[in-house]
């Protein structure tokens, strides 16, 4: 089976859980320490949603300026889809997402949000396992998320809720979205390494996604 190679890109404060949404979907895990992440961490794993094989690369930032390798375009050229991460229970790193949005647009060159010139945009409000101290509600992201044309949802690196998913559905809506594209280039820049059809038939390929029900 040919695969779609997609680069993914993981933005948001430090502490929200970027790293272990990282751990959790690529090998599994999860660590209860913090540890600071200097530079960018690399995240590999492959995935099949409606028959197309995927191989997502995911690149993982620290969130500190100090750290902070994310200022140059390089970071995000090529990148298919970027979650901007926040922790439910931190109304802090739910008001610094315009932050994200604004750096990330503005580093990576990219048009409006939905725009064919700009990834998929994500918006995750991680820690759902700590609803009980929750400081930003589901209603107030997800309008939040409409009015920026982003994808929402919740997630918890902890429990693994809704974390395979995410990677899921965002791999088919990535792959829908460049179907519909007359460059899929743009959005995907090896669609047709990896695809036998050539680029007039790219089209054809296009087939509805089905979404998995999440769990929170
Ligand atoms: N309860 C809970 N804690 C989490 C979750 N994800 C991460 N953490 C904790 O939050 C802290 C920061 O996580 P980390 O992945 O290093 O955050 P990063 O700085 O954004 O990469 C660590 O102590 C994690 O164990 C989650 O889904 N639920
Ligand atoms: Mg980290």
């Amino acid at each position: 089976m040919s695969f779609i190679r997609l680069k993914y890109n993981i933005v948001g404060d430090p502490a929200v859980g970027k790293t272990n949404l990282v751990l959790r979907f690529t090998a599994d895990s999860y660590k209860e320490a913090h540890e600071a992440t200097i530079g960018v961490d690399f995240g590999f794993k492959q995935v099949t949603v409606n028959d197309q094989a995927f191989k997502l690369q995911i690149w993982d930032t620290p969130g500190e300026e100090k750290f902070c390798c994310c200022g140059s375009r390089l970071y995000y050229r090529g990148s298919s889809c970027i979650f901007f991460v926040y922790d439910i229970t931190s109304k802090e790193s739910y008001e610094r997402i315009p932050y994200w949005i604004e750096q990330v647009t503005t580093i990576g060159n990219f048009g409006p949000s939905g725009a064919d010139d700009c990834p998929v945009f994500v918006l995750i409000g991680n820690k759902s396992d700590l609803a009980v101290n929750r400081e930003v509600s589901f209603e107030q992201a997800k309008k939040f998320a409409d009015k920026h044309n982003m994808i929402f949802t919740e997630t918890s690196a902890k429990s693994s809720c809704n974390v395979e998913e995410v990677f899921e559905s965002t791999a088919a809506c990535v792959y829908e979205k460049a179907c519909s594209m007359d460059n899929p280039k743009i959005l995907i820049p090896n669609f047709y390494n990896n695809l036998e059809d050539g680029p007039k038939d790219h089209k054809l390929l296009s087939k509805p996604v089905q979404k998995k029900k999440t769990c929170c």
